[in-house]
C-alpha cells in the first residue's frame, strides 16, 4: 500500500512502479482436478491446501486469481500453463489482465 512518503517520492522525483498483472486460470471440461492443483503447486508456488481451494474456486466459478505479478512473470506463468497443459494432453488455460 502506498504512504504518504511513497506520494511525495512519487511527485519530487518521478518514480514510476511497474504495472502488476493478475493471472487467472480458467475452467473447462476436460483437465483432471489432480492437475490443476499440480500446475498451481509447481508453477504459482501454492501449497497443496492453497491449490486445492483455487482448483475448486474455479471449477465453480469458472476462474480462479492464481498471482499478481509484474508484465513478464505474468507472460512467463501463462506461457508455462500452456506448455505444461499441452505436454500433458490438456486444455486448460490461463489468462493475465492488468490490475
Ligand atoms: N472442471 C474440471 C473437471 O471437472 C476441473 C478443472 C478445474 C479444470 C480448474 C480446469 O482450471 C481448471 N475435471
Amino acid at each position: 500500500m502506498a504512504t504518504d512518503i511513497d506520494f511525495e517520492l512519487l511527485n519530487e522525483i518521478k518514480i514510476k512502479y511497474p504495472k502488476k498483472y493478475k493471472v487467472y486460470l480458467l475452467n473447462d471440461d476436460y483437465t483432471s482436478m489432480d492437475f490443476v492443483i499440480d500446475v498451481l503447486i509447481t508453477i504459482f508456488h501454492k501449497n497443496y491446501e492453497e491449490a486445492e481451494k483455487i482448483m475448486l474456486e474455479i471449477h465453480k466459478k469458472e476462474r480462479g486469481l492464481c498471482g499478481v505479478y509484474t508484465h513478464e512473470i505474468a507472460e512467463t506463468k501463462v506461457m508455462q500453463v500452456l506448455k505444461k497443459a499441452k505436454e500433458n494432453g490438456f486444455p486448460l488455460k490461463a489468462t493475465m489482465e492488468e490490475e
